[in-house]
């Protein structure tokens, strides 16, 4: 399949530690724009750290932006790893539903990112996972402020992708967000990094990577967004042709050591509401209020 943006160099990255990592995607002061606004949201002072009564916050989303007009480079390089636009639910968008660290941690000793971290995951709480899942064609990690090394910056487990696609094929049934043994899985895995960067910056990681939420000890407030894109259909590991697979697709073929696989569900695919989404509901009014207060909304 012909690409568009990626290099040889990125897509041998992506298919052998499941991410590519793009820099300077949108400009900072648009980022800082909108971190200032969540911290209105929040009811919180940015330069006073000592009215950050929560230190992990994921807030619900209230805008929204078109990816392709907002960040054209991720838009471009979404396309290269999921086999072209017409594969990708559109409008493919970003929201303000940030996930804050605020501190978490800071009053332990800083743990380098291993499998003894906790908190190791797949995303998609709210659906069934199976081999060939369409509702996230991508986990994607958008950073909203600079992150400096022990500064929040999201614990990846590079060499994940051969794990989770071995026991999402062994359960052509599914697995339901809260039936994965998560520590199992990660103790499988060596290759761990820190997600750092600067405001601006975007990492486009496979489906499958396992992750963690880090200690921030940095002393500055790290707001990140983990937006899903969703595919039109489920993965296809059977293509007639190998050139139409999609670079998610092949690192998964390349994880399980086969050419191609005949993946059939054997159970419905489901949608599950997570606890998450049921509680931001409540906090939706409350963050309209405290900008309208502020004359922001
Ligand atoms: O806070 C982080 O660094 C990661 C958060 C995360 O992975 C999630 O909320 O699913
Ligand atoms: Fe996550």
């Amino acid at each position: 399949m012909p690409l568009k943006f990626l290099t040889d160099e990125q897509v041998e990255h992506f298919l052998e530690r499941g991410h590519v990592t793009l820099r300077g995607c949108f400009p900072r002061e648009v980022a800082r724009e909108w971190t200032n606004r969540a911290f209105v949201r929040l009811g919180y002072d940015r330069n006073d750290a000592a009215t950050w009564q929560e230190k992990r916050i994921h807030m619900p989303s209230l805008e929204h932006v078109d990816v392709k007009e907002f960040a054209p480079a991720v838009w471009d390089a979404a396309c290269d790893l999921l086999g072209g636009e017409e594969r990708i639910q559109q409008p493919y968008r970003w929201g303000d539903g940030f996930i804050c660290n605020l501190g978490i941690g800071a009053d332990r000793a800083w743990e380098p990112p291993s499998a003894q971290v906790k908190g190791w995951h797949k995303d998609g709480d709210f659906f069934c996972h199976f081999l060939d899942s369409p509702e996230q064609g991508l986990l994607t990690l958008v950073l909203w402020t600079d992150i400096a090394p022990q500064g929040g910056g999201t614990f990846v487990a590079c060499d994940s992708v051969p794990v989770v696609a071995r026991f999402l094929a062994e359960h052509p049934e599914g697995v339901r967000p809260n039936e994965f043994d998560f520590k199992e899985l990660v103790g499988q895995c060596h290759d761990f990094i820190e997600a750092t960067g600067e405001a601006g910056d975007v990492v486009l990681l496979h489906p499958y990577v396992l992750h963690a939420t880090s200690q921030n000890h940095g002393g500055l407030a790290r707001l990140i967004t983990n937006p899903p894109i969703h595919l039109r259909e489920p993965m296809n590991f059977n293509r007639a042709d190998a050139t139409d697979f999609s670079l998610v697709e092949r690192a998964v073929l390349r994880g399980l050591g086969v050419e191609k696989l005949d993946f059939v569900p054997t159970a419905p695919r489901e949608r599950i509401v997570p606890e998450r989404v049921k509680k931001q509901q409540g906090v939706i009014d409350a963050e309209k209020a405290r900008l309208a207060a502020a004359g922001v909304a």
